[in-house]
């Protein structure tokens, strides 16, 4: 595959932010009398802030107690303390294999690119020291969420890059099917089992396994 470029989730692939991601959402719902779980925090991975909100109200049976204003709170709320956790992340907290392989991307002029539903990524990007190996951080503002493929469409579009020869990189069954439904090629990090049901073409334990993958010399 002569692959125009490479498309990277943010939180599960370029770092692990989800446990920031957890204990605000857990915080936030206790203060409303809803109890979360690491399980349950699983099906919120590469779901928009708003929709993850839906689904916590949802799951404590409160879909109906709030306004707009009330969930624009409760999101800000959530949203500052997840900010505020994310202050210790330096560039030590990259996943293995993720520097190397901007690196060697950037060598052969093949753009990579941020496809994240997260509105906090050029920060969390800085933290990490990761910004200038990207040519585009796609803004999610205003685009349909993943599963939806308009992120993964946007970042290919904004280099010029036919989907058909793009690679996306995803740690969660609602990325994999916006990769697919973009038609791309999808790499799942993590469990096999889940990913490929959600239609990806190889999946890899980490990043490290993946990095090492002839699938970049092919
Ligand atoms: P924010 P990804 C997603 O990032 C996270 O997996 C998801 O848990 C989070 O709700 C979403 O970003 C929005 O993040 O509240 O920072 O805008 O996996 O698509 O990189
Ligand atoms: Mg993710």
């Amino acid at each position: 595959m002569n692959i125009q470029a490479v498309l990277f989730d943010l939180d599960g692939v370029i770092t692990d932010t989800a446990e920031h991601h957890f204990i605000a959402w857990k915080q936030m719902a206790e203060s409303i009398g809803i109890t979360i779980d690491r399980e349950f925090n699983e099906s919120l991975k590469g779901i928009s802030r708003m929709e993850s909100l839906e689904r916590i109200l949802v799951h404590g049976g409160v879909q109906d107690k709030y306004t707009d204003e009330d969930k624009a709170r409760l999101a800000q709320e959530k949203n500052d303390h997840y900010v505020s956790l994310l202050s210790d992340l330096t560039p030590d907290h990259t996943y293995p294999g993720i520097r190397e392989l901007l690196l060697y991307l950037q060598e052969r002029n093949i753009p990579a690119i941020v496809a994240s539903a997260s509105k906090n990524a050029p920060k969390i990007l800085n933290s990490l020291d990761l910004t200038e190996l990207f040519k585009v951080i796609v803004n999610p503002e205003g685009i349909p969420g993943k599963p939806s493929p308009d992120i993964f469409l946007s970042g290919a579009a904004a280099v010029g890059a036919d989907p058909a020869a793009c690679v996306g990189i995803e740690d969660a069954q609602a990325g994999i099917e916006a990769i697919k439904a973009a038609g791309m090629y999808a790499i799942g990090i993590g469990d096999a089992n889940l990913l490929k049901q959600s239609g990806a073409d190889v999946v890899y334990p980490s990043t490290k396994e993946m990095f090492e993958s002839p699938i970049w010399k092919s």
